[in-house]
């Protein structure tokens, strides 16, 4: 059976809660956000940097949340969660579904590494603050995004919704999303609804 390597509030929160949303089984590896953990020599044999979430689908190991969910949904998901192949919508899709790792999860690591990850000794003030005016401005971005759709693809529920709403859930948590961002909390509150991100966030 598919094995999930999950932390609390993680970005393998993506993860599980995908599998939720397709019904896919899994065994899940809860591990502490700790080094005990994640740099054990056993999980250092699944991730050789230590991070989550990885996956063991009967043999194969992966890595990175976005490959591991265009995997699953390769792999299982029948045409669901994800525009046709080839047109405009799948265009925007993948657009949306790379923005929140690539492009959004920058500033909210920085934010996370020099708020509360690293000791204090270590923390540089002007990376968080700058990370915190970088994090405002995507949220300023999908906010107007989100003036006239539920999803940030329109009608319907997509595994870019998954990507994103994680993102969401640590802004949620470092208090960035205020009442300047009417349209993003509704969507994140429309997110929260799903039993498959209350499973995933339990
Ligand atoms: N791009 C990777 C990032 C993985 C990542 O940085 N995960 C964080 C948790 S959200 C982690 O495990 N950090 C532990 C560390 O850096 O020591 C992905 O999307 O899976």
């Amino acid at each position: 059976m598919l094995k999930i390597y999950h932390a609390q509030n993680t970005r393998s929160v993506r993860i599980v809660w995908l599998c939720e949303e397709l019904g896919i089984p899994y065994e899940l590896k809860t591990m502490k956000f700790a080094p005990e953990d994640l740099q054990s020599e056993a999980y250092l044999a699944i991730h050789p940097l230590g991070k989550v979430p990885s996956i063991d689908d009967d043999g194969l190991i992966l890595n990175e949340s976005g490959a591991i969910a265009q995997y699953l949904l390769a792999k299982h998901g029948k045409g669901q969660l994800e525009p046709k192949a080839g047109t405009p919508e799948h265009g925007k899709y993948l657009h949306w579904f790379h923005f929140a790792e690539a492009t959004f999860m920058g500033p909210l690591g920085n934010i996370a590494q020099h708020s509360f990850i690293r000791p204090e000794d270590q923390r540089i003030p002007q990376v968080a603050a700058e990370a915190t005016e970088s994090a405002k401005k995507m949220l300023g971005i999908l906010d107007r995004e989100l003036a006239d759709k539920d999803y940030i693809c329109g009608e319907e529920f997509t595994a870019a919704d998954v990507m994103l709403g994680y993102d969401l859930l640590l802004c949620k948590l470092f208090g960035l999303l205020t009442e300047d961002y009417p349209n993003v909390n509704a969507y994140f509150a429309l997110l929260g609804e799903r039993p498959a991100f209350q499973k995933a966030t339990a």
